[in-house]
């Protein structure tokens, strides 16, 4: 199953379990740096993923899915604000996805890929 149906998923899980007491304070990735395919120039690369809710940054989580498929979890920098997720890598040229969990304040858990290219 992918990513996407996953969140789409939790996102029907949630609109039955509180609609219509909440329509929309689960996390939904709005943008992101870098942008889903986008092409970066190697180098330390600020990574920021923007949300349309506040976003737990103790709880949420970043990978990073490397060019050999090898996962490691970033280390979250402190949150920009309120409703991004921060986190930055050195990385060199290669495919790479980031894949995020994202906890908003309704408790409810989305995830989702982001795959960019770095030259
Ligand atoms: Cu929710």
């Amino acid at each position: 199953m992918s990513a996407k149906r996953v969140s789409v998923g939790i996102l029907v899980a949630c609109a039955i379990l509180l609609l219509p007491r909440v329509a929309l304070a689960h996390a939904l990735l709005m943008s992101s740096t870098p942008a889903a395919n986008a092409t970066v120039h190697a180098g330390n690369i600020a990574i920021e993923l923007r949300y349309n809710s506040r976003v737990d940054g103790q709880r949420s989580t970043i990978t990073l899915v490397a060019p050999d498929g090898h996962t490691q979890a970033l280390t979250l920098d402190g949150q920009r604000t309120a409703t991004t997720l921060n986190a930055h890598a050195a990385l060199v040229a290669g495919k790479y996805k980031l894949r995020w969990q994202a906890l908003s304040t309704d408790g409810h858990i989305t995830r989702g890929e982001i795959p960019f290219t770095v030259q």
